[in-house]
């Protein structure tokens, strides 16, 4: 079973081994905590992107993570929310499965994850944040991730979810 904790912050000052992207299906870059990743990483990181011919929603990639403070950046699409019917939660549990299987295929003994898909998105804090946390827990590998909320509201999401 991996090992979840909750926290608040900048999941570019982390030290760990494998940071997780809310990435694009196009892994081109924009706002949010991709845009944050991309700045801290290095020029070199789009670049890094780019070979990589985009990345279907609720699968992920890997690339190396340049000036970061880890070892790679797991980037993964989250899906839009448009009300739940287009297998929104199946997509966004895929991303965490997703992401944890690259993190251990590349000897990753710690992860950050930020809030996949609950900014420019739009999933729904409170549909969303049981998904990750039940999908980190069952995830059959002795790995430490942490959750890194940037705001308030969304950490305090993760941990009702975390103790529900
Ligand atoms: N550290 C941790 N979390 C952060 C940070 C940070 N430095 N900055 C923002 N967040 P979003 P999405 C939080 O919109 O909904 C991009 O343009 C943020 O407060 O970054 O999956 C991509 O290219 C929110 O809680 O990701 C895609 O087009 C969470 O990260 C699209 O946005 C996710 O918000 C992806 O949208």
């Amino acid at each position: 079973m991996a090992n979840l904790k909750i926290v608040q912050g900048d999941i570019t000052k982390l030290k760990v081994d494998a940071i997780v992207n809310a990435a694009n299906t196009a892994l081109s870059g924009g706002g949010g905590v991709d845009g944050a990743i991309h700045r801290a990483a290095g020029p070199q990181l789009s670049e890094a992107c780019l070979k990589l011919n985009g990345c279907p929603t609720g699968e992920a990639k890997v690339t190396p993570a340049f000036n970061l403070d880890a070892k790679i950046i797991i980037h993964t699409p989250g899906p839009i929310w448009h009300g739940g019917n287009r297998n929104e939660p199946t997509l966004l549990k895929n991303c965490y499965l997703n992401s944890l299987k690259r993190a251990v295929e590349n000897n990753c003994k710690t992860v950050a994850f930020p809030s996949l898909s609950t900014g420019v998105y739009d999933y729904p804090l409170d549909q969303a944040a049981p998904i990750a946390v039940k999908t980190i827990r069952e995830f059959d590998h002795p790995l430490d991730v942490q959750m890194v909320c940037f705001d308030e509201k969304t950490y305090n999401a993760y941990i009702a979810a975390s103790k529900a």
